[in-house]
């Protein structure tokens, strides 16, 4: 018998978008990675394997309906479903609907969502879990060089001679990408690894230096070493000149504090502080990583602008002298930041604001002049609010799970618990929010659908299903399609997934992120190329790149406070929908816990294994305490268990600009049993 040929596709978990290949026999699914693929060279981790063991586990395969939320659900066919979703869309206000999505969505499916919602229904009201992810650094991209885009990739990595990470755990959240930088250490063991971060992840633990800095105080740190740098006479003038703006009211600002106060401030040792120094004056290869312990703050988009400034006074945007790189988080967040789902956000990274960003999608979408709302719609954050305040009647989630991971879970839950809220759940699985939803939409899942992503270094890929959805399910793509045909919408009509993908590529067309050249089959393209902005002209008005001053700050706790780091385990998915089904997956993860600084645990008479009861206004939960390295008086718990969903602490605070939420900073007290 001829073997069957393996299938290429892209893995469902994190944004470094590993290209995987997945050997069928029948019911099991042996995941390997795919290393034809020039992006992740064949590289994977263990969570795809794992996770192909239990596709088929507790997925929802038909329907689920109820009028009101404390009637129990009962199953409807399809029509009937799709029928009830499109009355509610006409016979509301457009006001009076919400639209929320995610990074896990497939491109053709968030600019099919886009298009829906934003052309036709002519309503900005759409945002997506990007919002509470990537919104700092799409705003902070955008402020500095003109256009979202992160500027390197992965290939900086392998002749880097200092790898400097701040606010990310990659040896847990992007393991491949991790895997590469100990790669080039063990190739060229003088390479350093520097990580920045209040606690001694298992990054910093495999980093040559941990810089355990104190949460908050990154944009202080950021604004003396550039301070430090110029005194030194280490910037690069001539690259200042030539292609920047803005350096001057930079730097002094950044000159404001003291340099001694300034590093006193951040709870770092002076000489932590000259091994920073010591890499950026020099002519080494600087390659700097970061993600949400920089993105997940009320100056989330200063602390970005702080860490890009590094780089830029010292020349470092290029091939010899290294170049910041923003991680992202989700495997499609890219994608959805390319196809426009934010709430300001059009197809082509153009924006709702510019009038001819809209006419451009307006003449693509065959709609009249002035269909597209030139107003950006609300931040889900804002869209919240508005279900209390009785405005908003409708909100229709899919492919995220807002219940357990936006900030304040009571706000959240009354919210979507509402009396006069239709809730629409579009879902593979029961998770938590589809169980309080009116209206549950069971989908395929990774394995079953077909489309693109595009990783962490603009690498877009093909993702191909290798066996059958259950019996009774849809693609998100058919739903959407489904809902705007029952709607008497013209344009949703596409034969197969290629000519979603053709439609969209041309609005990509002679914008920064370019494929509109690339054939949907053999999809495997880096937009942009190795590095964006290599000719020094920038996306910005003035074509140079912009210097924005940025403001110190640092911790302030009361006596008993602890500040309270929430983020990931190593080997879960956050609301481990999925990968909680997996025992490998969970092993050493099943329980949610409280990370200690052990010394100062053990002063307070507290041993590992306690149960703990933490809290502040929004509420308090009990949590078991294991002792870790971290700054003293900073604690971390993960946030995707909902037995103690931990963002009952977390209170919705967001960056001015961005509108991202403060995950990393709430501030708790400890009680002992
Ligand atoms: N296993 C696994 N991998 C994942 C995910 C998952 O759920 N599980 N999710 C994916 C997604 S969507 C995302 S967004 C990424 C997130 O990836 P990461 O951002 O790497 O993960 P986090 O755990 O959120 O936080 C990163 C680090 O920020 C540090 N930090 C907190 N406050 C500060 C601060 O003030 N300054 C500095 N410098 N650091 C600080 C924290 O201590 C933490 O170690 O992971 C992706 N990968
Ligand atoms: N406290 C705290 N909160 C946080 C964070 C933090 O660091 N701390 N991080 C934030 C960040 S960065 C992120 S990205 C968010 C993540 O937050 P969410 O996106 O809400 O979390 P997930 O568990 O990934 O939810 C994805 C949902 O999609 C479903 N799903 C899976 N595949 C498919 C599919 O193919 N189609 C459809 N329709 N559904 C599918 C899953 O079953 C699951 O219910 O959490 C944020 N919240
Ligand atoms: S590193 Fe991320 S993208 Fe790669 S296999 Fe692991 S979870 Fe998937
Ligand atoms: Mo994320």
């Amino acid at each position: 018998m001829k073997p069957i040929e393996p299938i290429q596709t892209g893995c469902p978990f994190c944004g470094t978008g590993c290209a995987l290949s997945v050997e069928c026999s029948g019911d099991s699914y042996k995941v390997k990675g795919d290393k034809t693929n020039p992006s992740t060279q064949g590289d994977l981790c263990f969570k795809p394997i794992q996770m192909a063991k239990a596709l088929n586990d507790a997925r929802i395969t038909v329907p689920m309906y109820r009028k009101h939320k404390y009637e129990p659900f009962k199953p409807i066919s399809w029509d009937e479903a799709i029928g009830i979703v499109a009355k509610n869309i006409t016979s509301l206000p457009t006001e009076a609907l919400y639209f929320y999505l995610s990074g896990q969505l497939l491109s053709e499916e968030s600019y099919l969502f886009t298009k829906l919602i934003k052309g036709h229904l002519g309503t900005n009201n759409v945002d997506a879990n990007s919002r509470l992810c990537m919104a700092s650094a799409v705003v902070s991209h955008k402020m500095v060089f003109g256009s979202d885009g992160p500027v390197g990739n992965y290939r900086d990595i392998d002749d880097a001679d200092v790898i400097l990470i701040s606010g990310s755990n990659p040896a847990w959240a992007h393991p491949v990408v991790f895997r590469r930088i100990l790669a080039r250490k063990k190739a060229h063991p003088q390479t350093l690894i520097i990580t920045i971060d209040p606690i001694r992840t298992e990054t910093a633990q495999k980093s040559d230096h941990w810089i355990g800095l104190h949460s908050g105080s990154d944009t202080t740190l950021y604004n003396a070493l550039l301070a430090e740098l110029y005194r030194r006479g280490k910037c690069d003038f001539e690259f200042i000149r030539r292609a920047s703006q803005g350096f001057e009211k930079t730097l002094s600002e950044a000159m404001t504090l003291p340099y001694e106060e300034a590093i006193r401030l951040c709870g770092i040792s002076s000489e932590s502080a000259e091994i920073l120094l010591d890499s950026l004056a020099s002519e080494k290869k600087v390659v700097g990583f970061w993600c949400q312990g920089l993105n997940q703050a009320t100056d989330g988009v200063m602390r970005n602008i702080g860490f890009i400034n590094l780089f830029l006074s010292t020349g470092r945007l290029n091939a010899h002298k290294g170049c910041p790189i923003s991680l992202t988080g989700q495997p499609n967040a890219m994608g959805g930041r390319e196809t426009g789902y934010l709430s300001n956000a059009l197809p082509g990274y153009r924006d709702v604001r510019n009038a001819s960003h809209r006419t451009t999608c307006e003449h693509h979408w065959n709609l009249s002049p002035n269909h597209i709302s030139p107003t950006p719609g609300m931040t889900i954050n804002d869209a919240i609010d508005s279900i209390l305040e009785n405005k908003t009647k409708f909100l229709w989630v899919a492919c995220t799970n807002p219940l357990i991971t936006l900030p304040d879970v009571q706000k959240t839950q009354r919210a979507l618990n509402h009396t006069d809220l239709f809730l629409v759940v579009q879902d593979c699985v029961m998770s938590q929010t589809a169980s309080m939803a009116n209206l549950i939409l069971p989908t395929h899942s990774w394995g079953e659908k077909e489309g693109s992503m595009t990783n962490s270094e603009r690498f877009i890929k093909r993702v191909r299903p290798f066996k059958q959805a259950p019996w009774g399910t849809k693609s998100d793509i058919e739903i959407i399609c489904d809902v705007a045909k029952a709607l008497g919408i013209a344009g949703f009509d596409y034969p197969d997934t290629a000519s979603v993908f053709n439609e969209y590529k041309q609005l990509t067309s002679n914008r920064l992120c370019d494929q509109s050249t690339q054939d949907y089959d053999t999809l495997s393209y880096q937009w942009g190329g190795e590095r964006l902005y290599s000719d020094e002209v920038f996306a910005t008005a003035s074509t140079k790149v912009q210097f924005h001053p940025i403001v110190s700050s640092s911790l302030s706790l009361g006596e008993k406070e602890f500040v309270l780091i929430t983020g990931r385990t190593k080997k879960q998915w956050h609301t481990m929908t999925r990968t909680g089904l997996v025992g490998e997956l969970l092993k050493d993860e099943e329980e949610p816990y409280l990370l200690m600084n052990g010394s100062e645990a053990q002063e307070m008479n507290i041993r590992q294994g306690d149960k703990i009861k933490i809290s502040n206004a929004l509420g308090s939960l009990e949590l078991m305490v294991r002792f870790g390295d971290l700054a003293p008086k900073h604690l971390f718990s993960p946030f995707g268990y909902s037995s103690a969903p931990i963002n009952t602490l977390v209170p919705a605070v967001h960056d001015p600009f961005s509108f991202q939420t403060a995950f990393k900073s709430a501030k708790v007290t400890l009680n002992k049993f």
